[in-house]
């Protein structure tokens, strides 16, 4: 049985083993738990007779009774242990300089993709700037030097097999970056940047969605991520970047 979207990321085998480890492992305790409890049901209503009145348990019942919870609890560290490093390895900012750097900005209703450019720095936003109608959805500063070359995009395009390092923001309310084919969920929270480190590894569309319940267009909050050989990348970064310094007034 495989239910899970497939999967374009490094990681994602490492995640789908661990999930899969963890939903058998919770059946097989919800499973016996029912049966213990039913064996317990049937065996207290003939033992509580009055001819047979119920025994208080032994030291060694009492030692029995203990074994298995201890067993769960070491059960259940063991899974907070190895999803703990998994998500760790995602989330703590490594500062790859080879890895390609994207901010993601969650906006109501939609997903937005900016690229820092030839000069790697991501120019300065500025919240009175901000006008999706007029074609500055972040607020571009055109003052700041470092946003001249900033590349704004509705989707998120990124080369296979390199590291990838999501700068994660959000312009108004918390909303949820979820890639299911990257196997990738965060929260984007108000006043904070969050990083997601992963690498595509196999070309293809993916879907991107809002995993949080964040206004009355959240269903429709979709995007695409592509992801391409390093060659179209390139040339598809290259592209937009010479029509976001046309649109700026500068051809340098
Ligand atoms: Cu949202």
């Amino acid at each position: 049985m495989n239910w899970l979207p497939p999967n374009g990321a490094l990681h994602g085998f490492a995640f789908d083993h661990l999930l899969r480890w963890n939903l058998a492992i919770v059946f097989w305790l919800f499973i016996a738990a029912q049966a213990l409890l039913l064996v317990a049901l049937f065996r207290r209503k003939s033992a509580a007779s009055p001819q047979r009145p119920i025994r208080p348990h032994s030291p060694a019942a009492r030692v029995f009774h203990f074994l298995p919870l201890a067993a769960i609890t070491a059960l259940y560290v063991w899974m907070v242990f190895t999803s703990h490093k998994l998500w760790a390895a995602r989330r703590e900012a490594a500062n790859n300089p080879q890895a390609v750097q994207v901010e993601v900005t969650g906006v109501q209703f939609d997903w937005y993709f900016r690229y820092p450019g030839d000069d790697g720095i991501y120019g300065t936003l500025r919240p009175d700037l901000v006008n999706a109608p007029a074609g500055n959805p972040l607020g571009l500063d055109p003052n700041d030097p470092h946003s001249r070359d900033d590349i704004v995009s509705a989707i998120l395009v990124l080369p296979v097999g390199r590291p990838v390092d999501l700068r994660l923001r959000t312009q108004d309310v918390i909303h949820g970056l979820f890639i299911p084919g990257m196997r990738l969920k965060e929260d984007a929270i108000p006043g904070m940047l969050g990083h997601l480190q992963f690498t595509p590894t196999v070309p293809g569309d993916y879907a991107i969605l809002c995993s949080q319940v964040c206004g009355l267009g959240h269903s429709r909050m979709q995007a695409r991520l592509r992801v391409v050989s390093e060659a179209d990348y390139e040339r598809w970064l290259a592209a937009r970047e010479r029509a976001a310094l046309a649109a700026r007034g500068d051809t340098q």
